[in-house]
């Protein structure tokens, strides 16, 4: 295997997929978008062949209860619900490559291979299992995890303490997997990798579970319960337990048990934090126990509330994406849910909130500072203009410098902050904070919008030659940084910076994280874009947003 990050290393990037008994909300999208933004990042960095892998998860009782609850049979709902997804991600721009059914028999190939890898490894058995069952989580939840609380008729039951759902006790044969024998590996997979579950916080809090009780898992349901889902194999009367099933899309998509080798183990999986014992816990058990290495990360994110409650369908309160992609259009509500979600803690979704933020930093501060560096009033020519090194002369040493030019202490802060952006734009997509390298590029461009403003370029004369040279080299400057921001962007707003890009004249060549440059003239090099006719004028480069009724 190549070094971690070196040129040229696969890397495949998943999506949970997604349960086909409902349809897609912005949780799902936002899961969906993390990792999108992910792979088009490294793909600008031209670190290596990628892959982003989707899909819908497409069996188990919930889908099977769904369906009958819809009049419908489980695979009528599962194509239907599958389209919408699908539909939902490329509206929003998610540039998957792959997009897994369960149902698909590739995947119930790879399955049946993967339980027999399983069972030839000695960690199954058959043994009677009872306990509390929670449909809508599709597991077995212990007592330290119950609550008292009412059914849908309102009488006294007991609940899933997390999610409040009814649960009810359940008493079948099945076949278990042998958990509590991994737990060893498991905390020495933790200990080499300090970095395998991200933010922290997660990483600590699955070392906690592993201190605590780690039960054998029920990895099989009494086929009379469950016909929607893949037989055990060589055994009829039972059906694989649905997260099992679903857990190893990760590696049918690769082409195991044939091919994976090529992908495997180079995986980070994006997740929300609800699933995260499945994915940290179960699924690298299950993959030690089959003979392959775990996933080298998990990506873990927390969940959108809105307007402070959590999203139900029962409260009616569920965001339709792609309600907010025609609202606030794609750009505009990728912007939103990546600058806004944080992965440590829950987020509050209200839609004053996406105006504002976007009207703000899309439309006045980035679209603001576009139009006004590149009005014909200003730039008549419209060429990229020519940088004076007589007016921002370089100062060596101190931010606090200044030089003997025209250029403030200000100026060179803001030269070496954005010559400092790209490094700290890529370090925080590395480390899963995609927010903090949007709040980095914000701020950039307030300084930037400072700088234009506090130097007045519409008021220089062009008439008069010292001025014209300070005039251009001003609008020099602001487009180099324009230009820093829209390739940075492109991850994020893959439109609109594209259009800015098109008007800065930047080549689909030049677009890459890899050659970056910025302000190379400041630097006594050449400019490749200096002199060059700008792009034509498409207009403003992002609409405000109208106030909401
Ligand atoms: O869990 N905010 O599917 P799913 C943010 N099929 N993210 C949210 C969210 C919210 N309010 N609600 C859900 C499943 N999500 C399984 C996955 S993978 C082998 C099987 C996220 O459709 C959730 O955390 O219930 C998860 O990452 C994703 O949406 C899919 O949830």
């Amino acid at each position: 295997r190549a070094a971690a990050g070196g040129p040229g290393r696969r890397l495949l990037l998943s999506t949970p997929i997604f349960y086909a008994n409902g349809p897609p909300h912005i949780g799902h999208l936002y899961s969906a978008l993390l990792a999108d933004a992910l792979l088009r990042h490294r793909r600008l960095r031209a670190a290596g062949p990628a892959r982003l892998c989707t899909g819908t998860d497409e069996h188990g009782l919930k889908i099977q209860q769904a369906a009958a609850a819809a009049g419908t049979s489980p695979a009528e709902l599962c194509e239907r619900v599958s389209g919408l997804f699908r539909q939902a991600l490329t509206q929003a721009g998610v540039a998957y490559t792959d997009f897994t059914r369960t149902s698909e028999p590739r995947h119930r190939r790879a399955v049946s291979h993967f339980w027999g890898a399983l069972r030839d490894g000695g960690v199954l058995y058959k043994g009677s299992y009872e306990g509390w069952y929670c449909t809508p989580e599709e597991s077995f939840l212990p007592e330290s995890q119950l609550a008292e609380g009412t059914d849908a008729q309102g009488r006294p039951c007991k609940v899933s303490l997390e999610t409040g759902h009814e649960v009810h006790w359940t008493k079948e044969e099945n076949y278990m997997f042998r958990l509590s024998a991994f737990r060893d590996p498991l905390q020495n997979w933790l200990r080499d990798n300090p970095r395998a579950i991200f933010p922290d916080p997660f990483y600590q809090c699955v070392l906690r579970w592993l201190d605590e009780d780690l039960p054998d898992l029920s990895v099989s349901r009494e086929r009379n319960r469950l016909q929607w889902g893949i037989p055990v194999p060589s055994d009829p009367t039972q059906t694989i337990y649905v997260w099992v099933d679903a857990l190893v899309n990760y590696l049918s998509v690769v082409g195991y048990p044939e091919s994976h080798g090529a992908w495997w183990p180079a995986v980070h999986h994006v997740v929300g934090k609800d699933i995260l014992k499945f994915h940290a816990l179960y699924w690298p058990a299950l993959l030690l126990a089959a003979g392959l290495e775990p996933p080298e990360r998990i990506l873990v994110h927390s969940h959108w509330t809105v307007r402070g409650q959590k999203m139900s369908k029962s409260l009616g309160n569920v965001v339709d994406p792609s309600v907010c992609v025609g609202q606030y259009g794609v750009d505009g509500f990728r912007y939103f849910l990546l600058r806004q979600g944080v992965p440590e803690r829950d987020c509050d979704y209200y839609d004053e909130k996406v105006v504002k933020l976007v009207n703000s930093e899309l439309a006045d501060a980035l679209g603001g500072l576009m139009n006004r560096s590149t009005a014909p009033s200003i730039n008549p020519s419209n060429t990229y203009p020519r940088f004076s090194e007589a007016c921002f002369p370089k100062v060596l040493g101190s931010e606090e410098a200044r030089g003997t030019g025209r250029a403030c202490v200000e100026d060179y802060k803001l030269v070496a902050a954005v010559a400092s952006l790209p490094a700290q734009v890529d370090s925080y997509f590395e480390g899963f904070q995609i927010y903090k390298a949007l709040e980095c590029i914000a701020q950039c461009v307030r300084q930037t919008n400072g700088f234009f403003q506090r130097h007045k370029p519409w008021k220089l004369d062009r008439r008069d030659a010292a001025e014209q040279l300070w005039l251009d080299t001003i609008l020099h400057v602001t487009l180099e940084c324009l230009r820093v921001y829209g390739t940075l962007l492109q991850p994020v707003v893959p439109h609109t910076a594209d259009k800015l890009l098109s008007r800065l004249a930047v080549g689909p060549g030049e677009r890459d994280l890899s050659g970056l440059t910025f302000l190379a003239r400041y630097d006594g090099k050449p400019c490749p874009f200096e002199g060059r006719q700008l792009g034509p004028d498409t207009g403003i480069l992002f609409h405000r947003l109208g106030k909401l009724e």
